[in-house]
């Protein structure tokens, strides 16, 4: 690419209708969901009860599924589809038709999921763990969501091998490279929820067969939830590595390094999802054991990441006359958003990974499970330090799609919009950490266990995350707003898509990290290795399925 110009490199027109296509469903999911999530907390306060006959579940489910799974997959799909787009040259028409109908089948499936939770016939949680049991059309809704998002993920794939056909012998542009890791990581991923849906919850919904294979499902669920969480962070380190270098005016530390860690989520984010079963009986404890220390592996890309930033603004930071160990802290450009809302993320990361550090270690995650702790440390990691990197991406994306720009004004508003989810999050997740250490349960409405005297400890902490909670959805207001108008009402103009360069411009990144075959090869043995004989196990010594159960209140 020729990089003197890269600041006018745009994103074909045709990409970016579709990217703007996701973005839209994703904000709609962001303020549809943030009122579900304003209500939980002033619910759970016990100062307030829920009107006409609606249900803490309902809301709840609504919030989980359109915070963590609508708002996220259509945000990313959006973000990669225009990365690519950047960094190749723009996708072929058969790219293109391939993510509009990924798009359109996610849509419809969406609907139909949403639609069930609407009528209460599917108060689940976004987990639907069995045996709880949802109309069918919520799992038929599930499935189209997922496959649509292989359809539409196809698209950044085809673009990435036509790329590397038209450039034999060079390594991939870095997001690209980046994008399609993801995608790929996705796809096994989703193989796993994709076979629960299809081959137990729906015949079972349907009334084919009358029981359910509880920790099958629960297996299959959890080999997708942990790289699901993965799937939304990618994105973000996307922006960390390759975009926030080129904002504040620096260089991406290594671009070979930044591939590595990408591989190692690749191989690591998915034989692992026994740490979110540690506490369940019926899997032999060895195979948790060995899935802990697999999950201390997958530590390691995000220690590399924490790293690669630090040298990145302490490099930049010496190349502006910085001195001391901190120097570089104070030449960081404070003033623009696209810059300091990640930053936040970042910076929150730091706690956030350190609670995930503390779940992952089996005996201290017997403490925690099942309480708040898990809801506060799921709000740092997804809900601050990630959305608040979708919100400073979108803060230049959506103008750079839109051709408009992010005025002074609207970058001083997204930094407010910034500090005041800062302040949100300190409350209501700190609120809930401490709870949870105190045996709060997640999960669950107002809870005073009959007037006990340990309930009554956590109803500051309740009260907490309420007041959280209340400037959390103010935050959630100000980024409508800017989205809006950068959407349709910001002043024609251009914006820039901000690609970084690597320092060491004549250190070509190894082209084993595009070796496809052989890390799809080590991905299937390392999950080959940590899930067969558990899951022969799970199924030879099986209990007696279960019936299904509808525990929460009808219309
Ligand atoms: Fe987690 C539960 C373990 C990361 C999300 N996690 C959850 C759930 C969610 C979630 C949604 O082992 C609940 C699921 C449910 O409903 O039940 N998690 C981990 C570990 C990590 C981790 C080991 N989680 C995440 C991320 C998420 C996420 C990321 C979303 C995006 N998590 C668990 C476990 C459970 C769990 C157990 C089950 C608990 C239970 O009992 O149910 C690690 O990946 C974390 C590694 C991160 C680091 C931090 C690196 C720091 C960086 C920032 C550098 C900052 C800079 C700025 C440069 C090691 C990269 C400098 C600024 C300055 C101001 C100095
Ligand atoms: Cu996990």
């Amino acid at each position: 690419m020729v990089t003197s110009t890269a600041a006018k490199v745009k994103v074909d027109p045709r990409d970016a209708k579709l990217s703007m296509a996701h973005f839209f469903v994703a904000f709609s999911a962001l303020a549809l969901g943030g009122l579900m999530g304003l209500l939980q907390t002033l619910v759970r306060s016990g100062k307030w009860e829920l009107p006409w006959g609606i249900d803490y579940y309902q809301i709840l489910t609504v919030h989980g599924v359109l915070m963590g799974l609508v708002l996220t997959t259509f945000f990313i799909m959006g973000f990669q589809y225009a990365a690519v787009s950047r960094t190749t040259g723009g996708h072929s028409n058969a790219a293109r038709r391939s993510g509009w109908i990924g798009f359109w089948v996610m849509l419809v499936g969406t609907l139909m999921a949403a639609t069930m939770v609407l009528l209460k016939e599917a108060s689940v949680l976004y987990t639907f763990y069995a045996p709880l049991k949802a109309h069918w059309i919520f799992y038929l809704g599930l499935t189209f969501v997922i496959v649509g998002s292989w359809i539409d993920g196809a698209a950044q794939i085809m673009t990435y091998a036509r790329w590397r056909r038209n450039n034999p012998g060079k390594p991939s542009p870095l997001l690209s490279f980046m994008a399609v890791i993801n995608t790929v990581m996705w796809i096994i991923a989703t193989l796993g929820v994709a076979a629960t849906v299809l081959f137990q919850l729906l015949p079972w919904s349907l009334g084919l067969v009358p029981t359910v294979n509880v920790l099958v499902s629960r297996t299959l669920f959890w080999y997708f939830g942990h790289p699901l969480v993965y799937f939304w962070l990618l994105p973000a380190y996307m922006c960390w590595y390759a975009i926030i270098p080129k904002i504040i005016g620096g260089k991406i530390f290594s671009d070979s390094l930044a591939r590595l860690s990408f591989i190692l989520f690749l191989l690591f984010s998915i034989p692992v999802g026994f740490h979110h079963q540690l506490t369940e009986p019926g899997i032999d404890p060895a195979w948790k054991f060995l899935q802990v220390i697999l999950t201390f592996m997958v530590i390691i890309p995000s220690l590399m990441t924490a790293f690669s930033l630090f040298a990145t603004f302490e490099r930049y930071g010496r190349s502006k006359g910085a001195t001391g160990l901190f120097g570089w802290f104070k030449v960081l450009p404070w003033g623009d958003a696209r810059f300091i809302v990640p930053f936040i993320g970042m910076a929150a990361f730091i706690p956030a990974g350190a609670g995930g550090i503390i779940n992952a270690s089996n005996q201290m995650d017997q403490v925690v499970h099942n309480t708040i702790w898990v809801t506060g440390h799921f709000h740092l990691t997804a809900a601050t330090s990630v959305v608040l990197t979708f919100f400073g991406i979108s803060y230049w994306l959506v103008p750079h799609l839109t051709g408009r720009k992010l005025t002074k004004a609207m970058n001083k508003l997204a930094i407010i919009q910034a500090w005041v989810w800062f302040i949100g999050m300190a409350f209501m997740s700190g609120a809930m950490h401490f709870q949870g250490l105190l045996g709060g349960p997640r999960r669950s409405a107002f809870s005073t266990y009959g007037g006990s005297e340990q309930a009554a400890e956590w109803i500051p902490y309740q009260i907490a995350q309420a007041v959280g909670g209340t400037i959390l959805f103010l935050g959630i207001i100000l980024v409508l707003i800017i989205f809006v108008n950068l959407a349709f009402f910001a002043p024609k103009g251009e914006e820039e898509f901000p690609v970084a360069e690597a320092e060491n411009l004549e250190e070509k990144a190894p082209m084993v990290f595009e070796n496809w075959k052989l890390w799809l090869g080590i991905a299937a043995a390392l999950i080959l290795f940590a899930y067969t004989i558990p899951f022969i196990d799970i199924i030879q010594d099986a209990p007696p399925g279960s019936k299904g159960f509808q525990t929460w209140s009808k219309w």
